[in-house]
């Protein structure tokens, strides 16, 4: 087994038994490049178990987040049905490390994506758009990572939470958002901290499969990326996110 291998085989099992590994990058450097390919080694253990894949992330699309995490380029990985919570349900911590949650855009393809599009384009696949949360969950200790660690662990992608579809698509371009734990506010932004306005992310979501030579089929879910910090939470917390005339989602952390 190739070392790249052995790191996606350790990243999949950390993530399967929600338990802490150290980093991989400082002891043997890889590249951005080679850490792609280690994050969709360790996604294809998670199909081999039975998981399909729903969509992609962005990550790191707000300064907020950039300054919170201190990285400055903006990554993306694999969303999986098996990382699908229910809105208004209940979150069971058994499967995560050291949960964060972060507010976020999450949009609904309608035609499949197989090549770069532009702004004035990504309206036309779109079928729907809701609030989210997005639940990260480093698989590093204490979540400290470099950023071809991050991308290798499928940057931090465990958990979403998808509140109600609409086709509300006109109005994304400067919604408040707030983040509230237990009913106090903890983050509050606007959704055009995400690139300017959340359907850049949309047109960068179409950059990253075209290089990476995938296609995103019709239904595919899109998460836009946080336009605030994320907040870490516990047993026993109710959590949610409003993001302006979309809505909300939610969950309680049991
Ligand atoms: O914005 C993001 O979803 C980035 C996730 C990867 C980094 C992190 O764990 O904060
Ligand atoms: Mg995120």
């Amino acid at each position: 087994m190739s070392h790249h291998a052995a790191i996606a085989g350790a990243l999949d099992a950390a993530a399967r038994d929600a338990a802490a590994i150290g980093q991989f990058s400082a002891a043997s450097p890889f590249t951005i490049d080679e850490a792609y390919g280690i994050q969709a080694m360790s996604i294809e253990h998670r199909c081999q178990r039975g998981e399909r894949r729903v969509g992609i992330k962005l990550g790191f699309t707000s300064r907020a987040k950039m300054v919170q995490m201190g990285v400055d380029s903006l990554i993306w990985g694999w969303l999986t049905d098996a990382m699908i919570e229910e809105d208004g349900g209940r979150v069971d911590l058994e499967r995560y490390i050291h949960p964060r949650a972060e507010p976020e855009v999450c949009f609904l393809t309608r035609r499949d994506i197989t090549g770069p599009l532009t702004l004035l384009e990504s309206v036309d696949y779109l079928e729907a758009v809701a609030p989210a949360i997005e639940i990260i969950d480093s698989r590093y200790r204490d979540f400290r990572f470099t950023l071809e660690d991050v991308v290798a662990d499928n940057c931090s992608s465990a958990g979403l939470v998808v509140g109600p579809w609409s086709r509300n698509v006109d109005v994304l371009a400067n919604l408040g958002v707030v983040l509230r734990i237990d009913g106090r506010t903890r983050q509050t932004g606007s959704t055009a901290a995400i690139l300017g306005h959340p359907l850049r992310s949309l047109v960068q979501a179409s950059h990253v499969l075209t290089r990476a030579g995938a296609v995103l089929p019709a239904g595919s879910l899109i998460m836009a990326g946080a336009a605030t910090a994320a907040e870490a939470f516990v047993r026993g917390n109710h959590v949610s996110a409003t993001i302006g005339a979309l809505g909300r989602a939610s969950f309680l952390a049991a």
